[in-house]
């Protein structure tokens, strides 16, 4: 491939020197830029996941909106869910950048083609649940998600700005309601520790296979769309959670979980990587709940889309006719 320049025509080697260089400065890719075809795919298969899981991941809190116990938690947990439908939106924007067709890559989510974070095929059954999934697994986001706002590919990363804020908060609410309830009865605090039991795990899973079974890392970090590794992030996430467990007054549980004073880490136990590999692969608890559930959605909104094209066309019709 060759592509004209105003110094004239680069040849393939010359472009990728370039984009080479440009990684190799920090500078960031913008959609019209070159750049190699393993990159772009690369790209529009972890944004379109990306995108996939905010979208899914509004379903298992959208499932307590209707038995929120106040108008106050009502409200909060309102906000979360429609700030994650706004991510997922971003998300698909920056991957149409790419060239990609949002109505394809749904289409490939609803047919298994592309996935979407394991995380949210595990079921909420209390309201704890929405407590510990904003201080766990929005926890576990940002952790995953601040490093991308340095990612090399500029609309994910500006997309990633906004969305970190919007995480932060989602954290916040979490870890307040959370707050709420271990101050409350001891049903409330068992409630917690509960949820905390269910969720400390897949919420560890979210930052991937450990790095030795990772294939994308290692080519995701030359690029610099990823800026640490999935073992990297998971470490930091549980530094960073241990205080909070224990400011919770919450047990997490690992038995292996201890301060190593010369690595100046927690140590902490391995997870079930063969629950990870099935829950990726549809068969988690509620991996048929959700594709059935995004597809019934996706099919009910075709009306929207018909009339949405429709009215599109009277207009373009319109205009021609007064041209
Ligand atoms: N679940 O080589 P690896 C959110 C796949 S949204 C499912 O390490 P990579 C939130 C992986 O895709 C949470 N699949 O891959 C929303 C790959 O398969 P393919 C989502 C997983 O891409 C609402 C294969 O396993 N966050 O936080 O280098 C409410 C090998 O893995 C998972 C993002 O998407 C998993 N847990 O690294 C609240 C962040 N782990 O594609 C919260 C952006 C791995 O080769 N994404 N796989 O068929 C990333 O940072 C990276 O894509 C990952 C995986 C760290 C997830």
């Amino acid at each position: 491939m060759t592509m004209t320049t105003t110094a004239g025509r680069l040849d393939d080697a010359e472009l990728q020197r370039h984009f080479d260089d440009r990684i190799t400065h920090d500078q960031r890719i913008e959609p019209r830029d070159w750049m190699p075809e393993g990159y772009r795919r690369t790209l529009v298969r972890q944004i379109a996941q990306h995108a996939h899981s905010e979208i899914i991941g509004m379903q298992p809190e959208g499932n307590w909106l209707g038995r929120a116990p106040s108008l106050r938690r009502k409200a909060i947990l309102l906000a979360k869910v429609q700030d994650e439908a706004g991510h997922g939106l971003y998300l698909y924007s920056a991957a149409e950048t790419l060239g990609a067709d949002r109505a394809e890559l749904t289409d490939k989510l609803i047919t298994r083609q592309q996935k979407y974070s394991s995380i949210f095929n595990y079921p909420t059954l209390t309201f704890a649940d929405i407590g510990v999934i904003g201080w766990l697994v929005d926890g576990a986001a940002i952790c995953n998600q601040v490093p991308l706002c340095r990612s090399s590919f500029g609309p994910y990363a500006r997309a990633m700005v906004r969305i970190c804020k919007e995480e932060s908060f989602h954290q916040r609410q979490g870890y307040e309601l959370l707050m709420t309830m271990v101050r409350g009865t001891a049903e409330q605090r068992e409630m917690v520790q509960d949820a905390t039991n269910r969720w400390w795990w897949p919420s560890l899973m979210m930052f991937g296979p450990p790095d030795g079974d990772s294939p994308n890392t290692q080519q995701s970090m030359a690029w610099r769309i990823k800026r640490h590794t999935n073992d990297e992030l998971r470490q930091r996430f549980v530094d960073m959670t241990v205080p909070q467990a224990e400011a919770l007054g919450v047990t997490l549980p690992d038995p292996a979980l201890r301060w190593n004073q010369e690595r100046e880490h927690y140590d902490f136990g391995e997870p079930d990587w063969s629950e990870l590999k099935r829950v990726i692969s549809g068969d988690g608890p509620c991996n048929a709940e959700r594709l059935a559930r995004r597809r019934a959605a996706h099919e009910e909104g075709q009306w929207v889309r018909d009339a949405a094209a429709a009215h599109a066309a009277k207009r373009a019709a319109r205009e021609e006719v007064m041209r």
